[in-house]
């Protein structure tokens, strides 16, 4: 049983919310959104600065190519974001800089994320952020992987749609497979396949369209435990796998010849 709240407030500090603001216009996040479980809200360094050209960034300390983001905006967009989401939740909030020096995100960070009803999520533009905002604001610095965006405006929305998913009611039936894949006990997915039955010369396995949902079932854990033998072998540990696990496992591999 899942323990975390009912619904997330997530605020993003950005320069750039209509990118941000996206993600409640369509899909999952959507109607997250619509129904109130995902309430999506940006707050723009920009109206936080007291520069009449609203600039936020400046040159660095020691010289060097780049900007870096100013300290006085970001704390100020930081307290309006805490503001806005205790208003909505009355829980404290989760601070978060996404940056690619950060912790990466998993599926068990994720899970992590979702336990918080408050969330305040940092997007930098430019090198980077002062780091006494870092110090004395940010509670966690996440990364979405090893290379580099342009800011963090698409982190925050992989980070919004991924604790979004995991709020109760946002997956509807349509959705729910989806997640049984990776949450589930860390294989890949199995193949899937719709019509038509044969698309230029390539038919659809036969179990599939037998009608034995047993046989479909096993097929497709066979599937799922022999991609990540493949592909991700590091996410199956031997102690993990079921007696039918290691059968299934074996057959797939004797079968490739
Ligand atoms: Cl969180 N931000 C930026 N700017 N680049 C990244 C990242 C985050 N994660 C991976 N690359």
């Amino acid at each position: 049983m899942r323990s975390g709240p009912d619904s997330v407030a997530i605020a993003v500090v950005t320069i750039f919310p209509q990118l941000v603001n996206a993600v409640s216009e369509v899909g999952v996040t959507g109607r997250a959104v619509d129904n109130s479980v995902l309430k999506l809200s940006c707050v723009n360094p920009r109206d936080h600065t007291s520069d009449p050209n609203r600039r936020v960034d400046d040159r660095p300390y020691g010289g060097g190519p780049g900007m870096v983001m100013q300290a006085p905006p970001l704390a100020g967009a930081i307290a309006e974001a805490e503001k806005v989401n205790g208003q909505v939740t009355g829980a404290a909030p989760l601070v978060i800089y996404l940056s690619p020096q950060g912790e990466k995100l998993d599926h068990s960070l994720v899970l992590e994320l979702s336990g918080y009803s408050n969330l305040v999520l940092v997007a930098g533009r430019y090198e980077g952020v002062d780091e006494r905002v870092i110090e004395a604001l940010v509670d966690r610095e996440v990364s979405i992987g090893d290379y580099v965006l342009s800011g963090g405006e698409l982190a925050a929305m992989v980070v919004i749609d991924a604790v979004a998913r995991q709020l109760p009611g946002v997956l509807g039936h349509g959705d729910s497979a989806a997640q049984d894949s990776f949450a589930g006990q860390g294989v890949l997915d199995c193949p899937h396949y719709t019509r038509p039955e044969t698309y230029q010369d390539m038919s659809v396995p036969e179990v599939l369209t037998s009608g034995d949902h047993q046989a479909i079932a096993r097929w497709r854990r066979q599937q799922a435990l022999g991609r990540t033998w493949q592909r991700r072998r590091e996410l199956l540990e031997e102690g993990g796998l079921s007696k039918e696990d290691k059968r299934l496992l074996q057959q797939y591999l004797d079968a490739q010849n």
